[in-house]
């Protein structure tokens, strides 16, 4: 089958633009320096992104404004335990518990027959031995010693030297003893100023005619005479204890 003559035309054009595409303008500037170059051809996509490059050396620390403080940070691991505080104040004394959890405990009718037991071994003790004057209760033991050993004796009962404060106490304590006996009252600390054991000043005073004399310089206690007057003695001598109970 034979081509048309405008077929024929139409691939010789195509055969010539092919050609042209495939000389560059140079290479037909160096074969034809007289022929003027066409207009450039429309610029090609950009290509693919390369490899990434070596890595840079650390840059200066820059000069810029400080930025903003960030957010708080997670929360820390919790801490060694501290040492142990001091004690605390004492708290105060608890209600009483009850009687159903004490084993030991008395009961009403026990508590009251003991103290009613109590009572009258006190009865005894003043009728045979003692004098009761309000709430003091005056007794001796019948021996004669020094006024430390009577101090002892007194102190070893929860007692104290018989101390008359009124002319009542006095005569209950002249009852007591039959003899002269020791008296809770000294000027030991002061010469002339007599005072009970305690320090304080005496309120009631009974002193026998001429007395307090500290004959010898030594004379620092006090004897209850038969009479019941006062006088003055050497606290080594010995003489009739009598102690003073609270009840
Ligand atoms: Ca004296
Ligand atoms: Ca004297």
């Amino acid at each position: 089958m034979s081509l048309t003559p405008l077929l024929r035309l139409l691939l010789l054009s195509v055969i010539a633009a092919t050609y042209s595409e495939m000389v560059t303008c140079e290479d037909v500037q160096k074969t034809c320096p007289v022929i003027a170059c066409s207009s450039p051809g429309i610029i090609g996509l950009p290509g693919r992104d390369g490899r990434d490059g070596i890595k840079g050396e650390k840059g200066e620390p820059g000069q810029g404004l400080r930025g903003l403080q960030g957010p708080p940070g997670k929360l820390g691991p919790a801490g060694n335990p501290g040492p142990p505080g001091s004690p605390g104040p004492v708290g105060q004394k608890g209600e009483r518990g009850e009687s159903s959890k004490c084993d030991s405990c008395l009961t009403d009718s026990e508590g009251k027959f003991l103290q009613s037991e109590l009572d009258s071994v006190k009865k005894w003790l003043i009728f045979s031995l003692g004098k009761q004057v309000g709430k003091k209760l005056f007794l001796t033991n019948g021996e004669k010693m020094t006024f430390d050993g009577v101090k002892a004796l007194c102190a070893q009962f929860q007692a104290s030297v018989a101390t008359p404060r009124n002319a009542e106490e006095n005569m209950a304590i002249q009852q007591v003893v039959k003899e002269e006996a020791f008296l809770g009252i000294t000027d030991k600390n002061k010469e002339g100023l007599f005072v009970d054991l305690t320090g304080r000043s005496l309120t009631y005073q009974n002193w026998n005619d001429g007395e307090p004399n500290d004959t010898g310089s030594a004379e620092d206690c006090v004897t209850l005479l038969t009479s019941g007057r006062w006088n003055d003695i050497s606290c080594s001598s010995s003489y009739l204890a009598v102690c003073e109970f609270p009840i």
